[in-house]
């Protein structure tokens, strides 16, 4: 093998090496072919976390994390496509618990985009699980979610607040494909109107036991919904849309 040769086959080595390393270094996997396009319906495996048994509880305030990055035993993930979220933990002189909250800050506009923090520390079935939240910006969405029985980044419950279009709509995400559920005796009305004010903290909360989720917004219960899709245990985290800046905080969540 003479010396171009030799050249020219470690250049394509390089190549190889780079064109490896380029998805799953750089942009996480969650970018990459297998989710990138809502048409796929493939998320990476999620790393088991251990079912609670009744009445273990966990409280996030974020106040003893490193500002600037990722909470402990949070991992961030992504349905649909666009960037992935930009979760960081911040100071919020308004936050319920002082001083820090997490925010998701990444305006990346894609519509069908929804950056996932995904707690790692447990699974849940049935839970009571609520967070306070602030919309800060955006103008495709300003939305302020929270996920249980999440298997992976494509497959999960949702149940989401929007400061732009004032309701709070619940949705099973299945297969990387998002449909809003009917709620209990009215029917598929794509959630309720209610006032979610931009720039405020407000209390999200939903309480699931097997097939029934009832959800509350400031302590009112707004509507029960029931759905069979996801009947097991899986994670709970936080969820935003689009180009929705949105600070969060006292994430609780206890099993039943
Ligand atoms: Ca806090």
């Amino acid at each position: 093998m003479n010396r171009s040769m030799i050249a020219s086959v470690c250049a394509l080595l390089i190549l190889i090496v780079l064109a490896c390393n380029a998805p799953s270094g750089s942009i996480g996997s969650v970018s990459g072919p297998s989710s990138a396009s809502p048409e796929s319906n493939v998320a990476d495996p999620e790393r088991p976390a251990p079912v609670q048994e009744t009445g273990k509880s966990f409280t996030y305030t974020f106040d003893s994390d490193t500002a600037g990055q990722m909470p402990a035993k949070f991992h961030a993930g992504l349905t649909g496509q666009g960037a992935k979220g930009a979760w960081e933990v911040k100071g919020d002189f308004t936050a319920p618990s002082q001083p820090n909250v997490l925010a998701q800050t990444s305006a990346d506009n894609t519509n069908y985009r929804f950056p996932l923090a995904i707690a790692d520390e447990g699974s849940f079935r049935d839970l009571d699980l609520s967070v306070r939240f602030k919309p800060i910006s955006g103008r495709v969405d300003q939305a302020a979610g929270l996920v249980w029985r999440l298997k992976d980044a494509n497959n999960y419950y949702i149940v989401r607040a929007n400061a732009l279009e004032n309701n709070v709509v619940l949705y099973k995400v299945q297969n990387g494909k998002r449909t809003d559920l009917p709620l209990k005796g009215e029917g598929r009305t794509y959630g309720k109107k209610t006032d979610v004010l931009s720039g405020q903290w407000s209390e999200l909360r939903v309480v699931g036991t097997g097939e029934l989720f009832e959800v509350f917004v400031n302590g009112q219960k707004l509507y029960e919904v029931e759905d069979d899709s996801f009947p097991e245990a899986g994670k709970v985290g936080l969820w935003t849309k689009a180009d929705s800046v949105t600070h969060f905080d006292d994430l609780r969540v206890t099993a039943k």
